[in-house]
C-alpha cells in the first residue's frame, strides 16, 4: 500500500551538485577535486568529465518544473562549495549565492521542501592542496563554509544534511584511491574519517547556534549484510562488516564511540585524536538519512587484512552497477537503526537503481526500475507500520547524471537525460512515481 500523503510522509527525489550542475568554471566557480581527478587518465571508466553535468545550472527552471510535475513534496540536492566559495575559504561568491537563492525560492513557491546537503564529495581543489580531509584544519574550514552558507541561505532552508556518505568519500577517496582525490593508505583514511566526524559535528553546532528553526541531519551509506553460514566465524565476520559499513559513522556520533571491539584497526586513529575529540564528534541530529541500494553475503576470510571477511556473490538479480537486488535489506536496516534509542527520525535519503535505458519511440520502458522502487518502498512501509520512525523516501535520482568513477554511462534517473541535447524525458518510472504520489497506484 502506498503511504498516503496525509500521513505526512515525504516523497522526494535526490541529486548532487557535482553530478548535475555543469557550468564548472562559470560565474566564478573553480575546480573541485572531482574536476581535477577526472582529468587524470583512466580514472573515469567512460572517459567522461563531470564538467558538463546535466547543465542544471542553466536548466534548473526546467528541473523544478519536472519536480512539480512529479508532485514530490521534498527535493534533496547539494551545494557546491567551489561555486559558493571558489577557493574553499574567503568571501562568498555572489553569483553562486544568487543561483541557490533562486532555486530555493522556486522550490518554496511550489511547496517543495528543500533538503540541502552541505557536502556531497566535491571539495574545492585548493583545500585538497592543503591536505583536504587529512588536514585537521578542515574542521574550521568546513565550519566557516557552513556558517557563511547558512547566513546567506538559511532562511530558505528547512533541513540540512551535513555530509553525504562519509564512509564512501573517505574510504574510496583516501584509502583506495578510486574516487577523488585518488589518495591511498590507511593513515590517510583514518585521518579523513576522524576529521569528517569532527567537521560534521562542529558545523552542525555552528548552524544550530545561529539558526534555531532549521532541522539538522546527516546521510550515511548502508549495506545490510547476511552471514554465509550460521557459524561463529561467519557471524563474527558479519559483525566486522556491519561495524565498517553501517556503524562507523553512526556510533561515534551518538556517543557509543568507534566500533574498535569489532575493528581493532580503528585504534590506530587514536594517534590523531586531541583531548575531548570523542565528545566533540557527538551531535544529537534531528534525523538520520539512510542511503540504501544493495545487500551482501559475508564470509570469514583470514587473509583479508584488518577486516578478515570477503563478500560472496549470490545468485540474485542485479542492477547495471552489478549490485544485488534484495529489498529485504532496506527493511532490516530500518529495523536496525530504528532500534537505536538515540535516533529520533529516519529518512531514506537515497534508494534507486541504474539500468540500461533505451529510448524507443520517445519512451523509456524501465520496468525493472519500477519493480525495484516498488519492492523497496513496500519494505519501507512495512517497517513504518511496525513503528520505525521513517518519515520520508528519496529516489536517487531525479535524472540521469555523472555517476562518479563510472562516468555518465550508469543511469539512475527517473528522467532520462540526452547528454547531447540535455533534453530530459520522463521514463515510465517517473510516470509511476507520479501516480504513486497522487495515491493512484
Ligand atoms: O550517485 C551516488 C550518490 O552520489 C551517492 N550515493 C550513491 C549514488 C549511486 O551510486
Amino acid at each position: 500500500m502506498p503511504i498516503a500523503p496525509k500521513d505526512n510522509f515525504l516523497y522526494g527525489v535526490a541529486t548532487s551538485a557535482a553530478q548535475i550542475e555543469g557550468a564548472a568554471w562559470e560565474d566564478g566557480r573553480l575546480d573541485s577535486i572531482w574536476d581535477v581527478f577526472a582529468r587524470k587518465k583512466g580514472k573515469i571508466k567512460d572517459r567522461s568529465h563531470p564538467s558538463p553535468g546535466c547543465d542544471h545550472y542553466h536548466l534548473w527552471q526546467k528541473d523544478v518544473e519536472n519536480l512539480v510535475w512529479l508532485g514530490v513534496n521534498a527535493y534533496r540536492f547539494s551545494l557546491s562549495w567551489s561555486r559558493l566559495i571558489p577557493l574553499g575559504r574567503g568571501e562568498l561568491n555572489p553569483k553562486g549565492v544568487s543561483f541557490y537563492q533562486r532555486l530555493l525560492a522556486a522550490l518554496r513557491k511550489n511547496d517543495i521542501r528543500p533538503y540541502v546537503t552541505l557536502y556531497h564529495w566535491d571539495l574545492p581543489q585548493s583545500l585538497e592542496d592543503k591536505g583536504g580531509w587529512t588536514n585537521r584544519d578542515i574542521t574550521s574550514w568546513f565550519v566557516e563554509y557552513a556558517h557563511k552558507v547558512d547566513k546567506a541561505l538559511g532562511e530558505f532552508i528547512d533541513s540540512y544534511i551535513i555530509l553525504n556518505e562519509p564512509l564512501v568519500f573517505t574510504a574510496l577517496g583516501y584509502l583506495l584511491g578510486i574516487h577523488a582525490p585518488g589518495r591511498r593508505g590507511l593513515a590517510n583514511f583514518l585521518k579523513a574519517m576522524h576529521h569528517a566526524l569532527l567537521a560534521q559535528a562542529e558545523a552542525a553546532r555552528a548552524i544550530r547556534a545561529q539558526n534555531k528553526q532549521v532541522r539538522l541531519g546527516t546521510s550515511i551509506s548502508c549495506v545490510m549484510g547476511y552471514p554465509y553460514r550460521q557459524q561463529e566465524k561467519d557471524l563474527r565476520a558479519l559483525a566486522r562488516f556491519d561495524a565498517l559499513m553501517n556503524r562507523l559513522f553512526v556510533d561515534p556520533v551518538v556517543g557509543r564511540g568507534y566500533p574498535t571491539q569489532e575493528l581493532p584497526v580503528l585504534k590506530k586513529a587514536e594517534r590523531y585524536f586531541a583531548p575531548q575529540d570523542l565528545e566533540k564528534i557527538c551531535f544529537d541530529f534531528d534525523f538520520w538519512g539512510i542511503n540504501s541500494y544493495t545487500t551482501k553475503l559475508v564470509k570469514y576470510a583470514w587473509y583479508v587484512p584488518y577486516v578478515h571477511y570477503r563478500e560472496i556473490r549470490r545468485d540474485l538479480p542485479r542492477t547495471e552497477m552489478d549490485w544485488e537486488i534484495e529489498p529485504q535489506g532496506i527493511y532490516d536496516l530500518l529495523k536496525k537503526f530504528g532500534s537505536y534509542p538515540e535516533i529520533k527520525e529516519i529518512l531514506i535519503s537515497e534508494n534507486g537503481a541504474a539500468f540500461y535505458d533505451e529510448v524507443i519511440g520517445g519512451k523509456i520502458y524501465d520496468f525493472r526500475r519500477i519493480n525495484y522502487l516498488k519492492q523497496h518502498l513496500a519494505m519501507v512501509e512495512k517497517a513504518r507500520q511496525e513503528g520505525v520512525p521513517v518519515r520520508g523516501y528519496f529516489v536517487w535520482s531525479l535524472m540521469d547524471n555523472f555517476e562518479w568513477a563510472e562516468g555518465f554511462r550508469m543511469r539512475f534517473g527517473l528522467f532520462y537525460v540526452n547528454y547531447e541535447t540535455k533534453e530530459r524525458l520522463p521514463k515510465e518510472s517517473a510516470w509511476w512515481y507520479r501516480e504513486l504520489i497522487r495515491g493512484n497506484t
